[in-house]
């Protein structure tokens, strides 16, 4: 068995224990010393750095939440002087104000590491040619596996997303063995590769894929299409980006890397911490970040936590695949999207807010419609003046969500109205 760091990945629990609680009574002083904002939080809870000296102690600790990091925007919880900072990454799909992260350099090395340790749990080494076709950019997805690809030292493609032809080019050309991307496009992958004749021509050996849901179904098929074995990877911006958690060769869910991020489960209800193996909301608290230390961060992901022995060998804690989400967010083709955000543009464009989200997966690629009520002074327009409306509320989604909807204009009324919560989305994916 191969690890990427076998002293942390395999390391007792007791080692472990010590590690975190030394790690988190720094990170909570550091935190405290160097953000104002945590001061006032953590004041108005009434707990102070000294109470935290052990793992223990993380309950007494308040939680965040994403308004809380909106609120926050852009400064408010940097912890470093500004030019110790070196990258920032962002969420996709926000509304108005956007969460955005930063990282010294010592915060990207311990990124790269965790999806190193990654990549090497998916078998590869540097030998292997890494294919990397998630977003670069704001997206943590490219720069993630990107950097985890060059501190193993294997050749890394940075490839970005799109363009599939060239995608399955360079594959065949440069012997790609492994392969990063969200789900969904490693099964439209798949499948165009199939149609193209092209499957004997490629040289993949397994995939990470992440940053959406998917089922065991679509494991299995996407590793029969492409003859590989596909792993998930989980993670988020405001943490660090992808390799918080990883799966290994017995692909039953995935090691979180405790000694950077310490997951507790929680009742999304009363925020009462579960015992492990309940079924709750997922909150992390980063224990090695320099410029944006996270305390006790609501996920808003459903999962299970479990410390069943691994075959793998690691004692890393695992996460079940996610079961949902507490709020309304959806992702869609690995983008984040609040009806929020929806609604928002359509008022800024004059219409009303009845509107439908339908979404769905054919061929392994979501669908994305949103149908909107004219209102009764439009509904008199030509046929040209709406065909050029619905055009002007995909570029006004797209500018706002980062991708392109159909946009379905329909009559004043045409869409249900509902007695009790207003339905406004219809997700048909079955993941
Ligand atoms: O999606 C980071 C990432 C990139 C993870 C590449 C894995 C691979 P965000 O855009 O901030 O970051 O979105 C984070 O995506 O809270 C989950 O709801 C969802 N998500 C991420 N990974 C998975 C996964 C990236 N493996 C949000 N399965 C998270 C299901 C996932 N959902």
């Amino acid at each position: 068995m191969q690890y990427f760091t076998p002293d942390m990945e395999c390391a007792s629990p007791e080692k472990m224990r010590a590690l975190q609680s030394e790690r988190l009574v720094k990170t909570v002083r550091h935190a405290y010393d160097s953000v104002p904002l945590y001061r006032e939080i953590m004041g108005k809870h009434g707990v102070a750095p000294d109470d935290i000296r052990s793992v223990d102690d993380l309950r007494k600790l308040p939680f965040l939440c994403k308004d809380d990091l909106r609120e926050a925007y852009p400064y408010k919880l940097l912890a470093v002087p500004r030019s110790e900072v070196v990258r920032i990454q962002s969420t996709s799909g926000t509304t108005g104000k956007r969460v955005v992260a930063f990282y010294t350099q010592s915060d990207i090395d311990k990124w790269d590491e965790c999806c190193a340790r990654a990549i090497v749990a998916a078998g590869g080494d540097k030998d292997d040619v890494v294919h990397v076709c998630y977003g670069y950019g704001l997206f943590t997805g490219g720069p993630g596996l990107n950097g985890g690809s060059h501190m193993l030292g294997s050749m890394t493609l940075p490839m970005s997303s799109g363009n599939t032809d060239r995608q399955i080019q360079f594959m065949c050309d440069l012997g790609s063995t492994i392969l990063c991307c969200t789900p969904s496009y490693a099964a439209y992958l798949a499948e165009s590769i199939i149609a193209k004749g092209m499957r004997d021509k490629i040289s993949l050996k397994a995939g990470i894929f992440g940053a959406e849901a998917w089922s065991e179904e679509m494991r299995r098929e996407i590793e029969s299409m492409l003859g590989i074995r596909a792993y998930d990877i989980y993670g988020l911006t405001e943490i660090t980006g992808p390799g918080v958690s990883f799966e290994c060769s017995e692909q039953t869910g995935m090691h979180v890397n405790e000694d950077y991020f310490i997951p507790e489960i929680i009742d999304p209800d009363t925020g009462e911490p579960l015992p492990e193996g309940s079924r709750g909301e997922l909150v992390f608290t980063t224990i090695a970040k320099e410029a944006f230390p996270l305390l006790r961060y609501r996920t808003r992901d459903i999962c299970v936590l479990s410390r069943k022995p691994c075959s793998c060998g690691r004692t890393l804690i695992k996460m079940s695949k996610l079961m949902g989400r507490t709020d309304d967010m959806l992702i869609i083709r690995g983008v984040n999207v609040f009806p929020s955000q929806i609604e928002t543009v359509l008022l800024q464009e004059g219409y009303s807010p009845n509107y439908l989200i339908v979404v769905d997966r054919i061929n392994h690629t979501d669908t994305f419609e949103i149908q909107v009520e004219l209102t009764p002074e439009m509904f008199s327009d030509t046929v040209k003046q709406i065909s050029r409306r619905e055009k002007n509320l995909v570029a006004a989604m797209r500018s706002m969500l980062g991708i392109s909807p159909k946009v379905s204009l329909v009559a004043p009324r045409a869409i249900a109205r509902s007695e009790g919560k207003a339905v406004r989305v219809i997700d048909k994916r079955k993941i």
